[in-house]
């Protein structure tokens, strides 16, 4: 019988409390619940006197920002705890640490990180993060390589590809990523202004045939154990420092999905500048911030894990001449085609981005989602052509000065 119940905050604390040496034994402790995202309870537990805090993260056995008519397995707090420890092993530093799962209460205890911002809020804001680009990329390098054919034991891998089956998670990137945005679906949300522009998505042949490769590539091409879900919600940070948070939606697919969720994220942030950039100067401004930022994550993506490749390819036969550029060069254009998938999903799907959604004038707004969709659907159409970043680069200015 499964002790399993959504917590309240008092058991929060209690929970909290069996982490020892992590607390002081007398002080007392607080409690709220904060989460503000679409599937999970996260209690922030603190101890004013020791200034000390921590995390509980519960997952709950439906997704929360549909309700209980969408059953989702528990066992996604399981796959999440075990993929914190794994991409802490790989790329140090990067993740928050983790002091205990229990997986039948599905909960994580670990590292708070309230000194850090949530990047999605962060660029909201303005920030700027010199940093991001070069440990994000350390992240998708190291994190991707030593999970693939390519960086471990092929075999253990076949077996860690087992513990990863994460079926109802990636059953809603399928519906919501690779089918939903492209069919007159119940769970699309768009504003109404929009009506239009999802009907010509819903009746373009061309698009339909990159997304159903795009889509085949997902459910077939168990490349690496991917975070699954890496958008700028995902990520905290500061100028010195970047956190991934939350791979609950982890499992073996195609890497390119991983990279392309970074840029798809920026890209959004991108067509946000509509609003968020207080004149031209500024929007010029700050996208060639945000490309900056996008081109040094690939360049910096493509260098590391060729190093990585070269110090550490396990496999005899991937050494051949040749077979590594052509490797980086589809995995540039499933990048390209995620990205566009990721940005389009987020303009008419169910699951929205503040950076657009919090535009207050709707026909700002309507530039800033034209923009989203116009970036989008080129970079779907076109990925299979495209060989460099600095064409993703010219697809995104190039639209954005249409
Ligand atoms: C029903 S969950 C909706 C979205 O939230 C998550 O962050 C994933 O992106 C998912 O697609
Ligand atoms: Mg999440």
């Amino acid at each position: 019988m499964s002790n399993y119940h959504p917590l309240n905050e008092a058991e929060a604390i209690q929970i909290a409390r069996t982490i020892s040496g992590h607390f002081d034994k007398e002080g007392e402790l607080v409690c709220r619940e904060i989460g503000d995202g679409n599937l999970n309870l996260v209690f922030h537990v603190s101890q004013p006197s020791s200034g000390r805090s921590l995390i509980v993260k519960q997952a709950l056995p439906y997704a929360k920002v549909v309700g209980e008519s969408w059953p989702l397995s528990l066992d996604r707090a399981r796959i999440e705890s075990e993929a914190l420890i794994l991409q802490e092993r790989l790329a140090s530093g990067l993740v928050p640490k983790v002091y205990h799962a229990d997986h039948e209460l599905a909960l994580t205890i670990m590292e708070d990180l309230s000194s850090h911002a949530i990047m999605r809020q962060g660029l909201i804001d303005g920030g700027v993060y010199p940093k991001f680009a070069d440990d994000i990329s350390d992240f998708l390098a190291k994190t991707l390589f030593f999970t693939s054919d390519l960086g471990m034991n092929q075999q253990e891998k076949k077996l860690l590809a087992r513990s990863f089956a994460n079926p109802d998670l990636c059953k809603i990137t399928e519906d919501l990523i690779f089918d939903h945005p492209y069919t007159d679906a119940d769970t699309n949300s768009f504003d109404p202004h929009l009506q239009a522009d999802a009907e010509r998505l819903w009746s373009d042949a061309e698009l339909h045939l990159e997304v159903a490769i795009l889509r085949e590539k997902f459910l077939t091409h168990a490349q690496a154990l991917l975070h699954g879900d890496l958008h700028t919600g995902s990520i905290f940070i500061t100028p010195e420092s970047t956190k991934v948070i939350d791979p609950e939606f982890a499992y073996f697919g195609p890497i390119g999905f991983d990279v392309g969720a970074v840029i798809a994220n920026l890209l959004l942030h991108y067509a946000s500048q509509e609003h968020w950039s207080a004149d031209e100067t500024a929007r010029v401004e700050r996208r060639q911030y945000l490309i900056k930022t996008i081109r040094e994550i690939w360049v910096g993506f493509e260098r590391k894990f060729r190093g990585l490749w070269d110090e550490h390819g396990t496999d005899r036969i991937a050494k051949t001449p040749g077979y590594k550029d052509l490797y980086l060069r589809n995995l540039l254009q499933d990048t390209i085609g995620y990205t566009g998938a990721k940005m389009v999903r987020r303009i008419v799907g169910l699951a929205h981005v503040a950076d657009i959604d919090r535009i207050p004038d709707p026909a700002v707004r309507a530039k800033a989602q034209r923009l989203a969709l116009a970036i989008g659907t080129n970079l779907i159409k076109r990925n299979r052509q495209l060989a460099s970043i600095e064409q993703l680069i010219d697809i995104a200015d190039s639209a954005a000065k249409a």
